[in-house]
């Protein structure tokens, strides 16, 4: 394991003790916690209260864990019908900061926090950071993005609480990433992993020796990776990868992490209880059984989830760790049972460039996304049907209405993307479900 030399041995930080509850004690806490996220969320959420209803249930009905599969799922377009504040339980004075994530069109998805919420995602985050050995002494460049976004704050906090020094660098400027991590001393980074691929290509082509450097972690999440992935990270950078998983409806980053045994990232379960529910039919699954992940926030004041759906697939193992955590962890997430695909760290929806396509006279509804990878930066190519008349029209409009679809993109999903036109009837028309998205991002 890689430990600073400047740690004292053994130690773990006071936050961590949660991650080692006695299963019992850690049951009854969850059991605790849902009570009363369930009696909030019914007190003060009117669309849970209409669906508890429906179902013909109290929050009296939950008295056992188990009772949780009783209980209403909630899906990301419940946050869209009730844009912007309509799943909010605490009154906005109470309310400290607002985020926000793509949603399935044009408007975002908003998040809300509490004080007490953002102290709750300061403890998972500093729990995070001890469960891959950094400490206080630790130099930790957060280049995930700073905004809307939650990777940026999130990190930050907890990084400044564990009693680490933060360099808010923000995401992007490859060049002066690399400069500060060199002239700062950086010995943690946290970014998106393909961002890191990437930094490492600039760094080899500067002749900085990532090696050399007093770098030796890597806190990646935002977006799936895969094994060989880490491998390769490691080898040519010489730092420890880890895994971090969260998602703003939850809270952000820091819903789930990585100990130093890399053996997938283990949930913070005592704040975010999880499940795994076919896909299919919503029907709960057994431990160590791939499905979609279910998350219920424990301690949310702001806006508590009640079994929320991220989409995403993966199993639960609840075989132990050798770090002694008796947090269930999850496997590596692979694919998502929607059509959301990642590009640059950001969550993009086919549906969401189909708007920003149709915003602009001359497009038709015909269109393509196509997803590769350029010295490890992804490139989203969006090829569209043109009417008739514009394709017959002079090269200087083309491009200018080439131009203008680009912008519709970046203001609605937040990413450039290349816009080639094309005449029409020539993308490939599907007898099903029109295929969208062409990922040839070899992960
Ligand atoms: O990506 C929060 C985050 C920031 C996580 C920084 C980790 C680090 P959203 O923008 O709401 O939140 O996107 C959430 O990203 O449902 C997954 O599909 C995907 N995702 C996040 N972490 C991982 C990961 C942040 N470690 C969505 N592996 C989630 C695979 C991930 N996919």
């Amino acid at each position: 394991m890689s430990k600073n030399p400047n740690a004292p041995a053994g130690t773990f930080h006071p936050v961590s003790a949660p991650d080692f509850l006695p299963l019992p004690q850690l049951r009854a806490l969850q059991l605790q916690r849902l009570k009363q996220i369930v009696e909030r969320a019914y007190e003060r959420v009117a669309l849970f209260r209409q669906r508890m209803k429906e179902r013909d249930l109290t929050p009296e009905d939950v008295t056992r864990l188990e009772d949780i599969s009783k209980l209403p799922f909630t899906v990301k377009t419940d946050l869209r019908d009730t844009y912007p504040f309509g799943l909010f339980a605490s009154p906005m004075q109470e309310i400290v900061r607002l985020h926000a994530s793509s949603g399935t069109t044009g408007k975002p998805i908003v998040v809300a926090y509490t004080r007490e919420d953002v102290q709750v995602w300061t403890n998972v985050m500093v729990r995070s950071f001890a469960a891959c050995g950094l400490h206080e002494g630790d130099i930790i460049q957060n280049a995930y993005g700073y905004g809307l976004f939650t990777g940026g704050l999130g990190a930050h906090y907890g990084a400044e609480a564990l009693g680490a020094t933060v360099i808010p660098i923000s995401g992007g400027n490859t060049q002066r990433q690399l400069m500060v991590m060199k002239d700062f001393g950086t010995t943690a980074i946290c970014c998106t992993p393909s961002y890191f691929l990437h930094l490492i290509d600039q760094a080899e082509e500067e002749g900085i020796r990532l090696k050399q450097l007093p770098l030796r972690a890597g806190v990646f999440g935002a977006e799936p990776w895969t094994e060989s992935m880490r491998r390769r990270i490691e080898a040519d950078s010489g730092i420890k990868a880890y895994d971090i998983y969260g998602l703003s409806e939850i809270v952000g980053p820091g819903v789930a992490m990585e100990c130093e045994c890399q053996a997938g990232p283990h949930i913070f379960e005592d704040y975010f209880y999880p499940e795994i529910v076919d896909p299919k039919t919503g029907k709960p699954l057994p431990d160590g059984e791939e499905g979609e992940l279910v998350l219920t926030t424990l301690g949310k004041q702001a806006m508590p989830m009640i079994r929320y759906r991220t989409r995403d697939i993966t199993a639960l193992a609840s075989d132990t760790c050798d770090c002694g955590r008796t947090l269930r962890r999850i496997k590596r997430i692979s694919r998502r049972s929607d059509d959301m695909f990642i590009i640059r760290g950001v969550n993009v929806y086919p549906s969401q460039v189909e708007t920003a396509l149709l915003k602009v006279e001359g497009a038709l509804p015909h269109y393509q996304i196509v997803l590769t990878r350029e010295r490890d930066l992804d490139v989203m190519e969006v090829q569209v049907e043109v009417t008739p008349e514009v394709f017959g029209d002079t090269v200087g409009a083309l491009e200018q209405l080439q131009q203008k679809l680009s912008r519709s993109i970046e203001s609605t999903v937040g990413v450039r993307a290349n816009v080639r036109l094309v005449q029409p009837r020539t993308l490939q028309r599907s007898e099903g479900k029109a295929k969208r998205v062409i990922d040839q991002r070899k992960l």
